[in-house]
């Protein structure tokens, strides 16, 4: 491969498996980076996890997609080495992440992250911002994470988002959890907010939070967005959320209306044999490679 890997790193696993036509880093159209950060987590840790299971039940998703009636894996669909961040500060570790996915995005790749905690959010936006102006960002996730800083962390998981402010605005779906202090400064902010409980009242919602994207578009998915009962392996779950089809059908009107640049999906946290979140986890990931490589972008 020609990818210049300057980070340590853990086994390799490859999305997909052992994929039919699996090519090279320079081949291939999509890139998948897993960085298993876990550092912040305030509830149940575990996220350091959730990459490998990913990978792992991505040996089982079909690689036919019968919405699109295509199957995209023949594009290339490379999966970097597991990023060893286990030690050395958080700053380091979050200059690090910046470092490779900015590498990625200049050799010209859609870039899929794995995390890890959704602080792993920032340093991504801040790449993608810096090569394509006027980036906005859709935040798919039950919580604002808005904070100015959480437990003394500028770079909590609780503040993915505010940190993520300093370098594009921010659209934001599904939120059911946010702090009085985070509402208090809420119109200071660059953010559009549509919160689960009264989101769906406007029958065009989804019509709403495309108009909202402007400019190329970050897709950031903390899978605590979505349903609970869907989703449970989450560090903070949250009632309510985001179900299947739902998130599809907005995935793919926004695939279809906007350059999606890079995109994130964040916070599995898998359950000892509970398996089936992983392999929802795994399929979103898929999902979203066929709605970038199998519909023609605008
Ligand atoms: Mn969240």
């Amino acid at each position: 491969m020609s990818f210049p890997l300057d980070y340590d790193h853990i086994r390799p696993l490859s999305f997909g498996g052992t994929l039919p036509a699996a090519l090279s880093y320079d081949d291939s159209a999509a890139v998948i980076l897993p960085v298993p950060l876990d550092r912040t987590t305030s509830y149940v840790p575990g996220t350091r996890n959730g990459p490998r299971e990913l990978l792992l039940a991505s040996a089982q998703v079909e690689l036919w997609d019968e919405e699109l009636g295509v199957d995209v894996h023949t594009r290339g669909i490379y999966t970097l080495p597991e990023m060893d961040l286990s030690h050395g500060s958080l700053e380091g570790a979050i200059a690090r992440i910046h470092r490779t996915a900015s590498g990625i995005m200049d050799s010209g790749k859609f870039l899929v992250t794995l995390g890890g905690e959704h602080s792993i959010t920032p340093p991504l936006v801040a790449a993608a911002a810096a090569r394509h102006p006027g980036l906005t960002v859709l935040q798919i996730d039950a919580h604002a994470d808005l904070r100015d800083g959480y437990q003394g962390e500028h770079h909590s998981h609780a503040s993915a988002m505010r940190r993520s402010l300093e370098s594009a605005p921010v659209v934001q779906v599904g939120i059911r959890n946010i702090s009085q202090e985070e509402v208090e400064v809420l119109s200071s902010l660059q953010t559009t907010i549509f919160y689960d409980w009264n989101m769906r009242d406007d029958p065009s919602w989804m019509s709403r939070v495309v108009e909202a994207l402007t400019g190329p578009v970050y897709l950031t998915i903390d899978l605590d967005g979505l349903d609970p009962g869907l989703m449970p392996a989450v560090g903070t779950p949250e009632p309510g959320g985001l179900a299947w089809r739902e998130l599809m059908t907005l995935l793919r009107q926004v695939f279809t209306t906007r350059d999606v640049v890079a995109c994130d999906v964040v916070e599995l946290c898998p359950i000892p044999g509970v398996w089936s979140p992983n392999f929802v986890a795994a399929r979103l990931v898929y999902k979203l490679l066929t709605y970038k490589l199998g519909v023609s972008a605008p």
